[in-house]
């Protein structure tokens, strides 16, 4: 508990430009839940490592990413937004909670399985050591809850299971954090494939509508999606690319697939993409409006890198100290 509330923890990686699919999956959901949870969202630089990156372009993008959660509406006086690498105790914990996991359990990921295929010329430690990494973040906070996409249930799995390793040994030291599964927008799907999610590494560009791709860009591909030759508009399984529209008309309009079915009773695709289209460029231009003085601001954006670095510090700090007291490192010898 901090501040009376509980903790909530979630992070994004800074590879990529991020998609709707991301917004209307995460972003979106986590405007709201500093009423109820002390939030920290952190822009988890250290992951993205584990492929290779440019050093000036992953710097950018560190950077615009920590704006798209300010323009997605998340306030930065009262969530807390920073840099991964800004705090060394993501590290230090990740070291530790490396000896409280298995190999065996490493193994096992399939995210890890899948990264390893697409970069086989570098299937480096850091890769494989991923999940701690991420369990470090979450317990490191003390996090109660943690917003997820359901791709990454597993490694929330594990950090809960190392949590509890750890606490076997040592007591009660880290909260076991629960998984905060969004209902709506849970899983966006590819515009041009609706059998794989919308992914900001998908070769196709056609595939994702981006956060910063302009009105035209937009309305051209929802007119471009991918459907099937039913015509007719019905929220089922049969017809994965017209309920993928569905889910992301009924997403960025708050009405519900029912809703929506029947708004669009008797009309053909080209009408329904275009409303798609236009409900998808009217959530996103606000958006991009926000992000666009954001980014004009240099110093503003400075002063909350600061200010919540410190912030998120002081809270790891606490915990940091606690663990390492009880693995039987040495007091620090303070004059
Ligand atoms: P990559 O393609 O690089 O693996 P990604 O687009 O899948 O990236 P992540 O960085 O892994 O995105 O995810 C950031 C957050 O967005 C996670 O909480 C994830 O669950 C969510 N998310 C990603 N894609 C979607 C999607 N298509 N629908 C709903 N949520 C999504
Ligand atoms: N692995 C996550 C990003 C991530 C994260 C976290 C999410 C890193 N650390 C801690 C929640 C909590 C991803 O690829 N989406």
């Amino acid at each position: 508990m901090i501040n009376g509330k509980k903790v909530l923890f979630s992070g994004m990686q800074a590879t990529g430009s991020l998609t709707l699919g991301n917004y209307l999956g995460a972003l979106k959901n986590w405007v709201n839940l500093c009423d109820e949870y002390e939030c920290f969202y952190s822009v988890v630089d250290m992951h993205s490592i584990t492929v290779r990156q440019d050093p000036a372009v992953l710097r950018q993008r560190a950077r615009n990413l920590l704006m798209i959660y300010i323009a997605a509406g998340i306030d930065p006086e009262k969530n807390c937004l920073y840099y991964q690498s800004h705090v060394s105790g993501h590290a230090e914990l990740a070291w530790i909670l490396n000896c409280f996991t298995y190999m065996g359990e490493l193994n096992r990921m399939t995210q890890f399985k899948d990264k390893a295929a697409r970069h086989a010329d570098n299937i480096n430690a850091g890769l494989f050591t991923y999940p701690v990494l991420m369990a470090a973040d979450i317990l490191l906070y003390q996090a109660d809850v943690v917003p997820v996409g359901i791709d990454q249930m597993q490694h929330l799995e594990l950090t809960r299971d190392v949590a509890q390793r750890f606490n076997g040994v040592y007591g009660d030291v880290f909260t076991i954090p629960e998984a905060y599964i969004g209902k709506v927008g849970a899983k966006i799907m590819s515009l041009q494939d609706p059998a794989k999610k919308m992914s900001k590494s998908d070769e196709n560009p056609n595939a994702s509508i981006y956060l910063m791709d302009d009105p035209d860009t937009i309305m051209r591909k929802c007119r471009r999606a991918v459907t099937d030759s039913e015509a007719q508009i019905l929220y089922r399984e049969e017809q994965p690319g017209i309920r993928n529209l569905i889910d992301i008309y009924s997403s960025c309009t708050g009405k519900t697939p029912d809703e929506v079915v029947k708004e669009f009773d008797g009309k053909g695709y080209g009408d329904f993409k275009t409303a798609v289209g236009e409900a998808v460029i009217s959530v996103l231009k606000p958006l991009q409006e926000r992000y666009a003085k954001l980014a004009e601001d240099k110093s503003y954006i400075d002063g909350i890198i600061k200010e919540n670095a410190e912030k998120a510090g002081h809270t790891a700090a606490r915990t940091l100290r606690k663990v390492q007291r009880k693995v039987g490192f040495p007091d620090r010898i303070r004059s």
